[in-house]
């Protein structure tokens, strides 16, 4: 979109039916805390928030995704989501797990390793996997469980975020399957 500053990021996508229980989720989650909800289409879990990059760091970036896709241990793990959490700082509502697998740990590690060399800012503060189901969140929940959503994890995305008036919109910019 002209003028707005696009932005891109490593992240997890939800198949059809992980969408969908999450959009499920949010829809409880949105009768309780008010706010704005993900658009189903738009749900997703961030490993690596990289921010605006000229289209020659773009290749970079591919290159990145390359080099941490080789590791088939690190893309292909379940992930459950059995939690629901608010944090009051940016009024977000989330999904997250009480447990964050050893495979999903050791892909943003990776990612995060191979971005710092090839001199991308990486993200400093501990990963919290997270779905983000509400913005501008008018109440807070207290973290509870949730009944689990089991999320086959088999690859990951870059992803270009564009902000319009009607909220942020994805484009795929490349895929990585487990193995392929
Ligand atoms: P959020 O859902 O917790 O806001 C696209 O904006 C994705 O990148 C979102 O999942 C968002 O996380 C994440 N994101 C945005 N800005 C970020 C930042 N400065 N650091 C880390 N993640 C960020």
């Amino acid at each position: 979109a002209p003028g707005k500053p696009s932005r891109v990021f490593f992240a997890l996508w939800p198949d059809a039916r992980v969408a969908k229980r999450l959009d499920e989720l949010g829809a409880e989650a949105h009768a309780e805390c008010g706010g704005r909800r993900t658009r189903c289409e738009t749900l997703h879990l961030t490993l690596a928030f990289i921010g605006d990059v000229s289209p020659q760091r773009l290749a970079e970036l591919i290159a990145v995704g390359n080099e941490v896709r080789n590791d088939r241990e690190a893309t292909s793990f379940t992930l459950r989501l059995d939690l629901l959490g608010s944090w009051r700082h940016n009024r977000i509502v989330w999904a997250g797990a009480q447990s964050c697998p050893a495979p999903l740990a050791g892909l943003v590690e990776r990612l995060n390793g191979a971005l710092e060399a090839a001199d991308f800012a990486v993200e400093r503060r501990p990963f919290a996997p997270h779905v983000t189901l509400l913005r501008k969140a008018h109440t807070q929940v207290s973290t509870r469980c949730v009944d689990p959503i089991d999320w086959p994890v088999d690859g990951f995305v870059l992803v270009e975020s564009v902000q319009t008036s009607t909220g942020a919109h994805y484009r795929t910019l490349r895929e990585w399957r487990a193995g392929k």
